[in-house]
């Protein structure tokens, strides 16, 4: 059945291949705004996209990560990519000034055309903030854009989530994070391919690096082949160049050993299923439990006038029924 935004959404398209932000911000809204990605604009962008390598970034808060960012994008806009970056504003009150800190240090970037810097917002998304990211990551790849940085905090959960979103993760350590690295979540050391500490102008960062390869390699998994571990200084712009070239290395081994591809279907199963269970939930489960809630359920359960599990089988043979009808 065609549906009444199709040549809207086209037209949309075209105009974002050709740079046009509003486009790419209207297209961007439309996946943030309808809870489950817009399965429509999703199926039509699908022919579209895999091109872009999308590089997640994160660490603990005030890291450099949008220092970083920032001077990722100006290496690969000399090399005349268009580069996208979606910065994840963490909602915490310690670290809410972040939105204002990033847009003060990616003023000059605002004014150059092949970059689109879009904020995304841990609040507000209704179907998860990783489906949100990873449609506004399709819609910028749709577009032409390569590499996308996802730039995010790593300490939430639906922050760290996100980053199942890029192909690569780079983890951000610095020195003099107290407990040092034992502060860098664990989860976090997990998903790193490349490993930055950044502020290596301070003191004490030969030492993370030296604790961060302890760690790493206490990793069985991982004692074959160690991600690269590479100190910066982002503010000086010092050591950059160097971190660039290991990622896009990186990329290319991955690349050529079909881990990239394998990756990628690995987030493609995740992100349907993801889709269906959102779907499944809203269309079919939420109108059961409408009629016949847990929570109106809770003193029969208690006084034993009425059984859960009977209860729950019967909102089971509700969808059955429902779920079968054409
Ligand atoms: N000394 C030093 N300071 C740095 C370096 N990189 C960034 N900074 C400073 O560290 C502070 C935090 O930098 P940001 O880039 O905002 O860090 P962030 O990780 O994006 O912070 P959040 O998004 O709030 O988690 C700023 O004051 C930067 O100027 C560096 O290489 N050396
Ligand atoms: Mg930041």
């Amino acid at each position: 059945m065609p549906h009444k935004e199709q040549p809207d959404f086209q037209d949309l398209l075209a105009r974002g291949q050709e740079g046009d932000r509003r486009a790419i911000g209207r297209m961007i809204s439309r996946v943030e705004a309808s809870g489950v990605a817009d399965h429509v604009m999703m199926q039509q962008l699908w022919a579209h996209i895999g091109r872009a390598r999308v590089v997640g970034i994160t660490g603990p808060p005030g890291a450099g990560k949008s220092t970083m960012t920032d001077r990722m994008v100006k290496y690969w806009r000399k090399k005349d990519y268009r580069v996208g970056v979606i910065a994840v504003d963490p909602s915490s009150p310690f670290t809410g000034g972040a939105i204002l800190g990033d847009r003060v240090r990616m003023n000059d970037l605002a004014l150059d055309t092949g970059v689109y810097i879009r904020s995304m917002s841990t609040r507000g998304q209704l179907g998860g903030l990783s489906l949100a990211c990873s449609g506004a990551v399709s819609v910028l790849d749709a577009c032409g854009y390569d590499p996308i940085l996802i730039e995010t905090v790593g300490v939430g959960q639906s922050e760290v989530a996100v980053m199942n979103v890029a192909d690569l993760v780079l983890v951000v350590s610095v020195p003099g994070l107290g407990d040092d690295i034992q502060a860098i979540k664990a989860g976090i050391l997990e998903i790193g391919d490349v490993f930055a500490v950044n502020k290596a102008d301070l003191p004490g960062a030969d030492r993370t690096a030296r604790e961060l390869h302890i760690m790493l390699s206490m990793n069985p998994e991982l004692s074959a082949d160690l991600p690269p571990i590479l100190m910066l200084s982002a503010e000086q712009n010092k050591g950059v160049e160097e971190l660039c070239e290991s990622v896009e290395e990186r990329f290319s081994l991955m690349q050529n050993s079909q881990e990239l591809i394998m990756r990628r279907n690995r987030r493609l199963e995740k992100e349907l299923m993801a889709y269906i269970q959102n779907r499944l939930y809203k269309q079919v489960l939420s109108p059961a439990l409408a009629n016949d809630s847990f929570e109106s359920n809770v003193e029969a359960f208690r006084t034993n006038k009425r059984n859960p599990y009977t209860w729950a089988e019967n909102i089971l043979k509700q969808i059955q029924i429902e779920g079968s009808t054409p």
